[in-house]
């Protein structure tokens, strides 16, 4: 609870810009029946602003908020040269094609998009892409041929799930049972943190073995909830956890401690994305590690928006920055961190 009332204060913060919480844009003064010459002058140019439509996910987790937020602030920041529309789409594709379409009708310069799952874009995409719309997909794939969509601003997920098998190896001397909570079925986080996670487990340590693997939804409650049933059914057999993202292993931490069991201990963790509860429950000798994935996409966003409204070429993948955290250093580190 407290993260989303964080985010929203932040957002709040953020949108008061566009006067006040609400999305309604702020009052204008009443009209006279005679335009105002801001008006006619700002008609007579052509609306000079950069318009952006951006198909947000949802809510699902803590790591979701934190790049909720550093979208809806940078905007807020720039509410004199960037006309901004956020839609929320609940973690339903539905939700993010119907804004994808309704930006199209917009006339936005750039459509942005976190595509919920990799695959089922094409024909939206086309649409935007005859409407000479450019996509910037931002933190998560879409599968589609590259003329459909303009760039990726987001990390390297083969790269992360391959870290998580190596930091695992460290703190299980290459050897034990491991019980996975994978993300979102289909989203390209998922697919990737796991296939990193399993290459590396078969090219370097053979004698650690996944006993079991179902989707937590990178949710908290669900990660909890099949963590439950991991335990019921292979209790201390299980000498360690790998989460696609630290919300469900936060669940998972608190499966353990009602099953009595010591997690940090007994059950090492490794998770992705560096949220600051991960950091707390390292230093509270709950949790091993955490691998950084960011959500600050906010500014690199925007400003790849405008080079594309300038008519500038982008790279084709601009490609996030991250490390990976540990317990001995995350009483240093926690109170560095943002999200
Ligand atoms: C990663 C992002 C993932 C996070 C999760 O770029 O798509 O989605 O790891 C979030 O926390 O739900």
């Amino acid at each position: 609870m407290k993260r989303i009332i964080a985010a929203i204060l932040t957002v709040c913060i953020a949108s008061l810009a566009f006067g006040g919480c609400a999305s309604t844009p702020a009052e204008k003064p009443a009209s006279t029946g005679t335009q105002s010459t801001a008006e006619v002058v700002s008609k007579a140019e052509g609306n000079k602003k950069l318009t952006v439509g951006f198909a947000q996910i949802g809510q699902e987790s803590g790591w979701r908020d934190a790049e909720t937020a550093s979208i809806q602030f940078y905007a807020g920041q720039h509410v004199d040269t960037i006309d901004f529309k956020f839609a929320d789409a609940q973690q339903k594709q539905e939700n993010q094609i119907k804004a994808i379409k309704s930006f199209i009708e917009m006339g936005v310069d750039v459509i942005g998009l976190a595509p919920v799952v990799e695959t089922g874009w094409d024909a939206v995409f086309t649409e935007a892409k005859d409407a000479g719309i450019p996509i910037v997909l931002l933190d998560r794939r879409a599968k589609v041929s590259d003329d459909l969509y303009t760039t990726f601003i987001g990390s390297d997920f083969i790269t992360e799930g391959q870290n998580a098998a190596d930091e695992l190896a460290k703190l299980l001397n290459n050897k034990g049972n491991i019980v996975e909570l994978e993300g979102t079925v289909g989203a390209s986080a998922a697919n990737d943190r796991k296939k990193g996670f399993d290459d590396q487990l078969a090219a370097k340590y053979p004698d650690m073995k996944v006993i079991a693997s179902q989707t937590g939804d990178f949710t908290r409650a669900k990660g909890k909830e099949v963590m439950e049933s991991f335990l019921k059914t292979y209790g201390n057999k299980i000498n360690a956890v790998y989460a696609h993202n630290d919300d469900m292993m936060l669940g998972a931490i608190e499966a353990m401690k009602e099953a009595g069991m010591k997690p940090g201990k007994d059950i090492k963790t490794v998770s992705c994305d560096g949220v600051k509860g991960i950091f707390q429950a390292m230093v509270d000798g709950e949790a091993n590690v955490t691998v950084e994935c960011n959500p600050l996409l906010g500014p690199q966003f925007f400003e790849t928006c405008q080079k594309l409204k300038n008519g500038e070429t982008v790279e084709k993948w601009i490609k996030s920055q991250e490390s990976v955290f540990r317990a001995d250093t995350a009483a240093k580190d926690l109170p560095t961190r943002v999200y």
